[in-house]
């Protein structure tokens, strides 16, 4: 292992305090409850005390919201979008700060963090902006109204992303927003509290409140909060579904997935290669829709393993802020830990596990690019999300037999497609049970196109005018 130092100019743009405490009504305020720490996952260094917010304070977060919906759902979208066009535009101009940021509290490589996260984030500001004076369009209902105050409780592995997917539609449609980001991920969340101050945005509009589980729990469960937005593990999205049966809160689920990348055998073979390696590598596998089940013609599997093998090992692994790291930090030692025990368990279980050879730093939170051959279907890591940069391979004959195996399963979030007829491609997405299903390409994200999964995967969409949907009275799809 090698000593890792983040270097030192891209450090130095951001100004990390020693602790935060929460954004609730348009100022930056001490929470009732303790603190917690969050820690750079590339050197275990500890960045910041935070606050935890305790059922007293997210109630605090609930009124203000509630005082703010008044006049922010009575305000002309016109007014409301040039909030949301200015909030786009600091978004792009803050947005070398951002994205460091965003790399030195997930472990994300700066590479994807600044010509990704960060820019997808601003787009869907704008795009959402572009709605608010339009929503009577959208198809959604004469008069279109917004829900009230909408629970937002997201992920840690696009901290910044999901939290644009979540408020910048929420906003739109003039309701306000309490929102919290995942405990291992607080600080970019912070920082758009900040861009929100600088953007004027009336006092209550937007709170973030910081926190584990019980927080969340406390904002889901709380009576006066009308809409509520998840995305982040099955099992909690179940408990979520729980907690507001028989409330007439509503509800969007965004959970788990186990995503087939199908390459055929007449598909561009160094393209595809490309896809699988962008669909399961990309953030570190710490993706809910990552290609993490190849699913490879056999006349072609020998050719396409050995060229992935090649491309696997010219993968730089470590420094976030190297802007030539392909793969950061597994986020927290708790998801190195379930990314290790279900690799284990695949071998195990008797397939085989390769990874190239790849110096990780001695300290931080590290797992090598890795790929499983010989999966059957019945095997743990052909079932299971393992959320990290492990690939599990199987092969097919017929493009029946692809499409039963690609929905064996019981998520339902993407699929890829590779191959060069265009009538396959028509025909795999008719039949392939998946939310999204991209051909000839992975993991592409537009704030136009909607986002979300089947069965076990959750239900509502993110994105496009459907987006709308879930932030509007009677705005089904
Ligand atoms: O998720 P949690 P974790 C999957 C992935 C990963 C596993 C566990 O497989 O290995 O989930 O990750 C908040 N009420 N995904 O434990 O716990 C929590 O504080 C309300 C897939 O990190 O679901 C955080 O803000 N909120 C995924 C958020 O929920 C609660 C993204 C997500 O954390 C809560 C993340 C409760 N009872 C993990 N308990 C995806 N779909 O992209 C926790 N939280």
């Amino acid at each position: 292992g090698f000593e890792y130092a983040p270097a030192p100019e891209s450090r130095s743009i951001v100004d990390i305090k020693p602790s935060y405490g929460l954004f609730v009504d348009g100022d930056f305020v001490d929470g009732q409850g303790s603190s917690f720490k969050t820690i750079n996952p590339a050197t275990e260094e500890t960045l910041a005390e935070v606050a935890e917010a305790s059922e007293a304070d997210v109630d605090l977060a609930v009124r203000a919201a509630r005082r703010a919906f008044r006049g922010w759902s009575r305000m002309s979208g016109r007014e409301r979008a040039k909030y949301l066009f200015r909030i786009a535009r600091i978004i792009q101009e803050r947005g070398r700060e951002l994205a460091v940021l965003e790399s030195i509290d997930n472990g994300k490589p700066i590479k994807e963090s600044r010509d990704v996260d960060v820019p997808i984030v601003a787009a869907h500001f704008f795009y959402y902006a572009g709605w608010a004076d339009k929503l009577e369009y959208a198809g959604l209902g004469a008069n279109p109204r917004p829900l009230g105050v909408a629970g937002q409780v997201i992920p840690w592995n696009f901290p910044l992303l999901m939290l644009a997917w979540k408020v910048a539609p929420a906003l739109a449609c003039g309701n306000t927003v309490v929102l919290k980001p995942a405990e291992t991920t607080p600080l970019t969340a912070l920082l758009f509290a900040e861009i929100c101050q600088q953007a004027d945005l009336p006092p209550g509009v937007v709170n973030i409140v910081t926190g584990a589980g019980a927080t969340g729990q406390a904002i889901v469960a709380h009576p006066d909060v009308d809409k509520v937005a998840f995305t982040g593990s099955t099992e909690v999205g179940k408990a979520i579904a729980r907690t507001v049966a028989g409330s007439d809160k509503r509800v969007t689920l965004e959970l788990g997935g186990k995503a087939a990348n199908i390459v055929f055998d007449d598909a561009p073979i160094d393209q595809a290669v490309e896809g699988i390696v962008s669909g399961i590598f990309f953030n570190q596998g710490h993706v809910c829709c990552a290609g993490s089940r190849l699913l490879v013609q056999e006349s072609v599997a020998d050719e396409v393993l050995a060229r992935l093998k090649r491309r696997m090992g010219t993968l730089r692994v470590g420094d976030p802020l190297d802007k030539n790291t392909d793969i950061g930090a597994i986020n927290s030692s708790e998801q190195l830990a379930r990314i290790r025990e279900l690799s284990d368990v695949g071998e195990a279980e008797g397939a085989e596990r390769w990874a190239p050879a790849c110096d990780l730093p001695s300290s931080g939170f590290w797992f090598p690019p890795t790929v499983f051959t010989g999966v059957t279907q019945a095997h743990r890591i052909a079932r299971e999300e393992v959320f990290g940069p492990v690939l599990s391979v199987l092969t097919f004959r017929t493009p029946a037999e692809a499409v039963e195996k690609a929905n064996n399963t019981p998520y339902g979030l993407s699929a890829g497609v590779w191959t060069e007829k265009g009538s396959r491609i028509l025909h795999m997405a008719s039949q392939l049970r998946a939310g999204v299903v991209w051909a000839n390409t992975f993991n592409k994200f537009d704030p136009a196109s909607p986002f979300g999964g089947f069965k076990e995967s959750g239900y509502g969409r993110e994105g496009g005018r459907q987006g709308l949907a879930a932030y509007l009275q009677g705005g089904d799809l």
